[in-house]
């Protein structure tokens, strides 16, 4: 009898998942039925981008958390299809930092061109999943007609990312703040911050992004306090750093160290929650963000029940090319290419592999831990190898441009780690390219 396969979500880590199965299928072997759900009205994931906020459409969480104007946060030589270089989409050599409809249009190239839509049903939203008799039990919603849809996989596999949950903490005072409050997740438009003062929680790539972006388009200052350690770049002028933030009253942000600013908005770049409402305890995922995540092996294979995976589920320096190498793991571990040892080794697994992460002792190392497991996922598949100690030599110099000037970190080029080839510079430096649509990154 064929398998049943259920994947939830087609977003990057979705599609791979479904390109692997269709390049097992074009090599000539037989592969499972296949069911896609995905809850937006197209593929992409994050990268299609959406007006929304707070809830759709079909009354569910907007999943979108990408915002206008933006562009690749990490060079695009870290994260190239091995099977599917930059340059085969675009037929020429692009810059290394593509805003996001560049990148929309490369994820999208390579899945058009394995013609997997079929597999997709889209505007249907997964609510539930539960173990049975015969593998898994899924109901999904059909948003557009309102309907269920119940049926049985062998095999689930979730795609549902974990970049749109947002952690929302509170600080004493929201209540009365007289401005806006909001979480990166409900940012779309830099613009809506011209000549503000803002004030943004968070340290991390949100909070440096969404300050560059307002910063940008015009905001007339940007404070940045931090609860652990401030970013420590060389700002602009009109950027600040700041302790913890301690209270809030009336449009005045009081820190710890007992200085104030006024401030007309704040943004909370306080990350995102693991969270996964469609999954009963038994199979909900627990994690931290964090590069080895918990009770997975081989950071996929869920080791409360070895029929369900998780793909894209770690914290991300690599992100396609290592959503690439799980995915087609996880077709062998599926399709019986590679066998799954007993719990007891796969709880190991994950156990050794934080405690490796936890004796990380820099970005840099990080970086070449992640290379080093895209790497060891890709040796046991058929997935085409690729020079992984280029794509973390594009990150280390990545982080060094970005020490150097952090508003110029996107003029660089950087080696791709499947053509060799170097990048061109862009045609316009970043802090002057207000235009972020393909036409205009891809002129000459
Ligand atoms: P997602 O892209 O989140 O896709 C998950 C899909 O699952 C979505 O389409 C969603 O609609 C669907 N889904 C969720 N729940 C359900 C359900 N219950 N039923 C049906 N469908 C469901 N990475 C980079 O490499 N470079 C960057 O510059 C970069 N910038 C980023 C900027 C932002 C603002 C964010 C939030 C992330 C960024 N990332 C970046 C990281 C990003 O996580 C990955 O690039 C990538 O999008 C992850 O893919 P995914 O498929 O795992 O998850
Ligand atoms: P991250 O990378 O998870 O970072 C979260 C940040 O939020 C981090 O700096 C935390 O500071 C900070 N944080 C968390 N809770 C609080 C509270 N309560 N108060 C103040 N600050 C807090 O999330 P990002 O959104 O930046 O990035 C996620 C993805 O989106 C990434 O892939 C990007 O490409 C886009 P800490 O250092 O823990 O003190």
């Amino acid at each position: 009898m064929t398998k049943r396969i259920c994947i939830i979500g087609a977003g990057p880590s979705g599609l791979a998942q479904l390109r692997a199965f269709q390049s097992a299928a074009e090599k000539g072997a037989e592969i499972p039925d296949i069911v896609c759900y995905e809850k937006q009205p197209d593929w992409g994931g994050l990268w299609r981008y959406s007006w929304r906020t707070g809830v759709d459409e079909h009354c569910n969480p907007c999943h979108a958390s990408m915002y206008r104007y933006l562009w690749s946060n990490g060079p695009k030589e870290g994260l190239e299809f091995a099977d599917y270089t930059f340059d085969e989409h675009f037929g020429k050599p692009i810059a290394s930092y593509p805003p996001r409809a560049v990148l929309f249009d490369y994820i999208e190239g390579r899945v058009k061109m394995a013609g997997v839509r079929k597999y997709i049903k889209f505007n249907h939203v997964v609510r539930d999943v539960r173990a049975v008799d015969g593998g898994f039990e899924v109901t999904a919603r059909d948003c557009e007609d309102d309907t269920e849809d119940r049926s049985v996989f062998d095999h689930v596999i979730v795609a549902s990312g974990h970049f749109s949950f947002p952690n929302v903490p509170h600080y004493p005072g929201f209540e009365t703040f007289n401005g806006r409050i909001m979480h990166a997740h409900d940012f779309r438009d830099a613009r809506e911050f011209e000549g503000k003062d803002i004030l943004i929680l968070g340290t991390s790539y949100s909070a440096e992004d969404i300050g560059s972006q307002c910063w940008k388009y015009g905001c007339k200052s940007v404070t940045v306090a931090h609860r652990t350690a401030p970013m420590g770049y060389d700002w602009p002028e009109n950027w600040q750093e700041v302790p913890k933030l301690e209270r809030v009253d009336g449009k005045m942000a009081h820190f710890v160290d007992g200085t104030s600013k006024a401030v007309d908005a704040i943004i909370l770049c306080t990350g995102y929650k693991h969270h996964f409402p469609f999954l009963p305890d038994d199979l909900r995922l627990k994690t931290a963000n964090r590069l080895a995540a918990n009770d997975l092996y081989k950071g996929v294979v869920f080791t409360g029940n070895a029929d369900l995976f998780y793909l894209g589920m770690q914290d991300q320096w690599f992100t396609f090319n290592m959503f690439d190498a799980q995915a087609w793991w996880v077709r062998d571990a599926i399709m019986g290419r590679i066998s799954l040892p007993d719990t007891a080794t796969m709880e190991a697994d994950w156990k050794e592999r934080q405690a490796d992460e936890d004796a990380l002792e820099d970005d840099y190392a990080c970086i070449a831990y992640q290379g080093a497991y895209t790497g060891e996922l890709i040796a046991e598949t058929d997935y085409p190898s690729f020079d992984i100690e280029a794509a973390n030599q594009a990150f280390y110099e990545w982080k060094k441009h970005k020490k150097k000037g952090i508003m110029g970190f996107r003029d660089h080029g950087y080696v791709s780690p499947i053509t060799g080839e170097r990048a061109p510079p862009h045609h316009t430096p970043w802090v002057e390219a207000l235009d972020d649509s393909l036409e205009s990154y891809l002129q000459v």
